[in-house]
């Protein structure tokens, strides 16, 4: 395979906890994607080390996230599914592009600021490298588009001015600059505890998310106690866009029924809360439901799983290699 002129590469972290706001900010996006574009979807693994992992935890969430792809209709004989440890080439390419990555342009990057909080004399390397070898993943494919959720936006910039570096320092136009595709009503979804905060695996409160293996029990209990004002829902996106909370709801209520914004308010407006909760609840359940069911009896056989991932690694390298090859000798690296 060379390199066509639709390519998507996109990844999940097996972090534990995968939820809505990576199915309908992401995974979601992707399985709409595949009839159109060359695909790559990557379990980036690599990533997850950037905080601490339980080694036999990170096993068993490498396996969950594959099932989830392929649950949620991905097909892993179209696209490639592999995890991102399996190529040598993504922190090759990685250490690559870190000698041309400004440290300006690194500190800048908000996600890193946000994760290191407080503590970031004590934050790892790797944590503020993440976004060269997130570059890295991308362009070792030469990849055209990045499907993901609004929280990536920066990070894809990045990559974008990187690949732009490469090519300019060499006098080439040897990486395309990767276009971000960021789309759907639920780009970025909000914690269901607090609607400044978006929806995240590692929120210590499970309440705040809604996991793609919850049970339809668990959905229920956890929309009914979603956090919320009093009033009745509103009829304009004006007076929605001022209620943090009220707008997630109904933002994932868009997503979940494909509705545009407006659309839906339409249908939910003057409805007070626990009416719009159990509409909300049971589209949930009859998507997440469907998904999560077909995710555990994918992992019921890791035999599967692991036949899915040794062939999408094979077919990942045998992109990657000539790619990496290529840039060793555009920047003067001897392979005798
Ligand atoms: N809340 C969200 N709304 C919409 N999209 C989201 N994504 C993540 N959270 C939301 C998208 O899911 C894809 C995979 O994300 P990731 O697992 O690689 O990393 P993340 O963004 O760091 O995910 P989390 O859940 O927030 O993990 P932690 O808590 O570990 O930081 C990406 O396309 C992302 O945009």
């Amino acid at each position: 395979m060379g390199s066509p002129a639709n390519r998507i590469f996109s990844g999940v972290q097996p972090t534990g906890n995968l939820h809505l706001g990576n199915y309908l900010g992401a995974i979601r996006n992707w399985v709409a994607l595949q009839t159109s574009y060359d695909c790559i979807f990557c379990i980036v693994d690599l990533h997850a080390l950037t905080q601490p992992q339980d080694p036999k935890q990170l096993l068993a969430q490498t396996r969950e996230v594959t099932a989830a792809y392929i649950a949620a209709g991905i097909d892993p004989e179209r696209c490639i599914i592999f995890n991102q440890s399996t190529v040598p080439g993504h922190a090759e390419l990685g250490w690559l592009l870190s000698c041309m990555t400004p440290l300006g342009w690194l500190n800048r990057m908000t996600q890193f600021k946000e994760k290191a909080g407080k503590q970031r004399d004590n934050a790892g390397l790797g944590l503020y490298a993440y976004p060269v070898l997130m570059a890295a993943d991308i362009l070792l494919y030469k990849a055209t588009h990045v499907p993901v959720g609004e929280d990536q936006k920066q990070h894809l910039e990045l990559s974008r001015d990187i690949a732009g570096a490469f090519n300019r320092r060499y006098g080439v136009e040897f990486f395309p600059l990767p276009e971000p595709q960021i789309f759907g009503a639920a780009t970025r979804v909000m914690s269901l505890r607090d609607g400044t905060k978006k929806m995240s695996k590692s929120d210590t409160s499970d309440y705040s998310r809604i996991n793609m293996t919850d049970d339809a029990e668990t959905v229920a209990l956890k929309i009914r106690k979603a956090r919320t004002d009093s009033e009745p829902l509103p009829d304009t996106l004006e007076a929605l866009d001022k209620r943090a909370e009220a707008a997630n709801l109904v933002d994932i209520y868009a997503a979940l029924t494909d509705l545009k914004r407006e659309e839906a308010l339409a249908r939910v407006a003057g409805q007070n809360f626990s009416k719009f909760k159990e509409d909300l609840a049971e589209v949930s359940v009859a998507i997440l439901g469907k998904i999560g069911g077909e995710m555990q009896r994918l992992m019921a056989d890791p035999g599967y799983i692991d036949g899915v991932l040794k062939r999408g690694a094979e077919r990942a390298n045998a992109i990657a290699r000539p790619h990496l090859a290529e840039v060793f000798d555009i920047m003067g690296l001897l392979r005798p």
